[in-house]
């Protein structure tokens, strides 16, 4: 059964802060079920988030959880989280590190990530972005806005951060052949015991030979941005568990990794 690890990295100070580092969390003990007498994780939120539009406050008592809060999703697309005290508590477990960490929301972050994939010379290849702030390729997904449709989100992310913002009006037909391969946790190195990213992996498929013109540049929170070619023999090294979302998207079209 899966147990997430990126989240429980100890060999590197958390995302942006000085001095924090979680606490070391064994395998074995990641489930809340398991007694872990010892666990005691620091707490840390970012002062980053203070008064941030997309960030939630410290008044957890104006929240409602598992509900749609005004027009902010705060449903999993997991479970029925729990609250302890007062804060939803990550449904794969501990992570070591208590608060919000870098997370604009307690509880779920929702994201979405687009997977515009197309053959070239007979081989599997997609648009990837390298991060700005782990400086690892990824898929160049987003944060979900309040109120905002997920299929909104695909494109403009993709778009802020694959097309440098300009908005291509030769992807209209790609952005039709949209098929779901995801939805669910991600394993992502932001996490805490009581914030978490979720997404929504879909991927677009040209098989026209629409993005053969296409120019692409990196924007927003990408570094640079390129086709990456999937093959077997080729381990990817990925962000998050973008690893395994391009397992799945392999396997749609028949490559197994
Ligand atoms: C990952 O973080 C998701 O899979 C998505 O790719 C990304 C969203 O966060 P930002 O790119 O906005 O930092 O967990
Ligand atoms: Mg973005
Ligand atoms: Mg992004």
């Amino acid at each position: 059964t899966f147990v997430h690890t990126k989240c429980r990295d100890t060999s590197k100070v958390y995302l942006r802060s000085k001095n924090i580092f979680r606490q070391f969390v064994p395998d074995e003990l990641v489930k809340w079920e398991k007694p872990f007498p010892d666990y005691n994780p620091p707490d840390y939120t970012s002062e980053n988030l203070r008064g941030k539009p997309w960030a939630d406050s410290e008044n957890l008592d104006e929240m409602r959880w598992n509900e749609l809060d005004g027009k902010i999703n705060r449903v999993s697309h997991i479970t029925k989280y729990r609250i302890e005290n007062k804060r939803p508590q990550n449904p794969f477990g501990r992570t070591g590190l208590q608060g919000r960490g870098t997370l604009g929301r307690w509880g779920p972050n929702h994201a979405a990530d687009p997977i515009v994939s197309r053959f070239y010379n007979g081989k599997l290849q997609f648009i990837a972005i390298e991060r700005g702030d782990t400086g690892e390729m990824a898929i160049p997904g987003g944060m979900v806005d309040p109120g905002e449709d997920v299929n909104e989100t695909l494109k403009r992310e993709f778009t802020e951060e694959a097309l440098d913002g300009i908005d291509d009006k030769t992807l209209e037909e790609l952005w039709k052949t949209g098929a779901e391969l995801y939805r669910g946790y991600v394993d992502d190195h932001r996490n805490t015991d009581n914030a978490w990213m979720e997404t929504v992996v879909v991927n677009f498929h040209d098989d026209k030979g629409i993005l053969n013109e296409v120019k692409f540049k990196a924007g927003s929170d990408a570094k640079n941005v390129r086709w990456l070619t999937i093959s077997p023999s080729e381990c990817l090294k990925l962000y998050a568990s973008h690893e395994h979302f391009i397992r799945l998207f392999a396997e749609r079209h028949n490559i197994h990794l």
